[in-house]
């Protein structure tokens, strides 16, 4: 989808695998509550690294502004990507079958000092978060989006404090 702001996606949403969208789809669905155009896709560092190449050399001159990734395992999707473009990138460890997702964690937390990933919690926080994160970054350059985050904290206040019971619906 797109915002009303820009005709290109802003936020560009790869993962390592299909099998990580059930994680990603958090941050596409955050990101679409929160009216942030994004694309999305699946770029494998190690199964199509090309691909992964191409994808980083033209995020920026297709007009990405930031980048989320998310892989598991030995995580080297989100660091490859920084490693490649300019953009800020965003990293989401997906839980692994065989560890729960500290190799995911510890792979793409880890960057050794020059390349930067921002690394989320592992899974499906780390997901709507990693999009919130995108958002209010976005937020300095976009008053419209700044606004949505905005309201998206306003309403999670609001729903908290509205029913504080938690035997209560
Ligand atoms: C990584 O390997 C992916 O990010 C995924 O989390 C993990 C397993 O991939 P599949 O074997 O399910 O395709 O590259």
């Amino acid at each position: 989808m797109k915002t009303a702001e820009t005709e290109c996606p802003l936020v560009g949403i790869i993962m390592g695998s299909r099998s990580d969208w059930e994680t990603m789809r958090h941050a596409a669905d955050m990101l679409d509550e929160l009216g942030v155009s994004h694309e999305v896709e699946v770029v494998s560092a190690h199964r199509t690294p090309d691909k992964l190449f191409q994808y980083a050399e033209s995020a920026e001159e297709r007009g990405l502004e930031l980048v989320i990734a998310g892989a598991g395992g030995a995580a080297h999707l989100p660091g490859m990507v920084a490693a490649k473009c300019v953009l800020p990138v965003l990293g989401v460890p997906v839980q692994s079958r065989a560890l729960n997702g500290m190799d995911s964690l510890l792979s793409i937390v880890q960057m050794p000092a020059g390349i930067p990933v921002g690394t989320l919690a592992i899974g499906r926080a780390g997901a709507i978060n990693a999009a919130l994160l995108a958002a209010s970054i976005l937020g300095i350059r976009y008053p419209q989006i700044r606004q949505a985050v905005a309201a998206y904290r306003r309403s999670q206040t609001e729903s908290v404090l509205a029913q504080p019971d938690p035997r209560r619906q």
